[in-house]
């Protein structure tokens, strides 16, 4: 491990012991290796990359701004069922977020 870059000689309260010597050739040998802990640094590995949108497919395409679950799935939603607020409205509007007005925001709040 020493030799490898992976471990550092740590002489505990002074007390060499006999292979010492040995350790700290290994040690100098691991410093010099460019995957071993010395050449630590900053992080390099790319965090997988987020998907832009979360899958849609259990979102009704009349709300495209926020995933509300479809009327043929859920049955009728309405504003108390669902933690938005002016939900961009398009289409048929099935669970009726914007049947007061029709301007196409439902759920005014
Ligand atoms: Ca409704
Ligand atoms: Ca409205």
């Amino acid at each position: 491990m020493i030799a490898g870059g992976f471990a550092k000689v740590y002489v505990y309260d002074g007390r060499e012991f006999q292979r010492v010597a040995a350790y700290r050739a290994a040690e100098a040998t691991g410093r010099r290796l460019s995957r071993s802990i010395w050449r630590c640094g900053p992080a390099t590995a790319q965090l997988p990359v987020k998907s832009p949108s979360p899958p849609r497919s259990n979102c009704d395409s009349s709300y495209p701004d926020v995933c509300i679950p479809p009327y043929d799935q859920v049955g009728d939603l309405d504003c108390a069922d669902v933690p938005f607020r002016d939900i961009r409205v398009v289409g048929s509007d099935p669970h009726g977020f914007d049947g007061r007005d029709n301007d196409g925001i439902g759920c005014e709040g």
